[in-house]
């Protein structure tokens, strides 16, 4: 099997979600360190335009979203899972509270804290990254209010841990725990008063310490050149799908776009390949990187005709 190239940046929760997931499944991974702001030529040789980190390739394959990466690595490497207790389709319900509730808290807060440190361009675009869905220039003003969000969430995560056990759902790690720690990191990291925020939590330090011990896995660096190399010497998987009864009445090879449904909504047009309950992937042809399978989740994505 072709290698797992993670394209990422180190402060990026939804990338150290995955890199946990390398951790506990002992994986050895290349890192490629994706760009910061647009234009990302780099990325978008590879995915067709979308621009979020982190993006996960196999070969010609090209997933994106930390949810559907989640979901891939599992299939391909089951054991140890990342789904304790049979607790998978709970698990990836939680991506929704991880990625929005308690990332908008965490993110909101960490940005709003630090905004007068922000260079000018990453500030002008991470602006029209958000467009309407947050406003960036409001979050330091916003700061008490969102410290009140970051605590109740975190308070949640306390009761869980209330009854000693060493992991959310027992005693084995999942990805419910790394939902959680990768926003509690971050608030640790760049938030000044995140510490005193969570000191009254008893449970909060020895379980941080815990989901920290799986590690990162085997990690290597590699250029984006030798990423888009790798994707132009190899094909895209073959065993592809569509849903005759899904509800958009989409056929093989159609051409259709793929975007965001919340912000970062760069659209990414296809041949139509796969398409599932919990998986949507396109074809594309590029000068750069051959032809590549784009994946994306359902959840969180609009599919179009044209
Ligand atoms: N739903 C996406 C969200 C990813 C996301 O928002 N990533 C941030 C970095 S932490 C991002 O891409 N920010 C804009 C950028 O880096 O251009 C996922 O789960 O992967």
């Amino acid at each position: 099997m072709s290698e797992i190239i993670l394209h990422h940046f180190d402060a990026s929760p939804f990338a150290e979600k995955l890199r946990l997931i390398f951790g506990l499944k002992s994986l050895a991974w290349k890192s490629v360190v994706a760009e910061l702001i647009m234009p990302k030529p780099k990325l978008t040789a590879l995915t067709g335009g979308y621009r979020k980190t982190p993006v996960m390739q196999i070969g010609a394959d090209i997933y994106c979203d930390s949810r559907l990466i989640a979901l891939e690595l599992e299939r391909r490497f089951p054991t140890p899972t990342i789904f304790p207790g049979g607790s998978k389709g709970l698990s990836l319900a939680l991506s929704s509270w991880s990625d929005r509730d308690l990332h908008f808290a965490s993110s909101g807060l960490a940005i709003g804290a630090n905004i007068h440190q922000f260079p000018a361009a990453l500030m002008r675009d991470r602006k029209a990254y958000f467009g309407d869905f947050m406003d960036v220039e409001k979050l330091e003003q916003d700061i008490p209010h969102l410290m009140t969000q970051l605590r109740a969430h975190v308070d949640l995560v306390e009761q869980q841990l209330s009854d000693g056990r060493p992991f959310l759902l027992g005693n084995e790690p999942g990805l419910v725990d790394f939902h959680a720690y990768v926003e509690v990191k971050t608030a640790l990291v760049h938030v000044p008063h995140a510490l005193s925020l969570f000191a009254r939590f008893q449970h909060l330090n020895p379980w941080i310490a815990r989901v920290q011990s799986q590690g990162n896995g085997q990690r290597s660096e590699i250029t984006s050149d030798d990423a888009h190399a790798i994707a132009r010497e190899a094909t895209p998987k073959p065993n592809r799908h569509v849903d005759h009864t899904d509800a958009l009445g989409l056929g093989e090879e159609e051409t259709v776009t793929v975007t965001p449904d919340d912000y970062g909504r760069e659209p990414v047009r296809g041949r139509l390949v796969t398409l599932t309950v919990h998986e949507v992937a396109i074809e594309r042809n590029d000068n750069v990187t051959g032809t590549v399978a784009v994946h994306f989740p359902r959840i969180g994505f609009r599919i179009e005709r044209g």
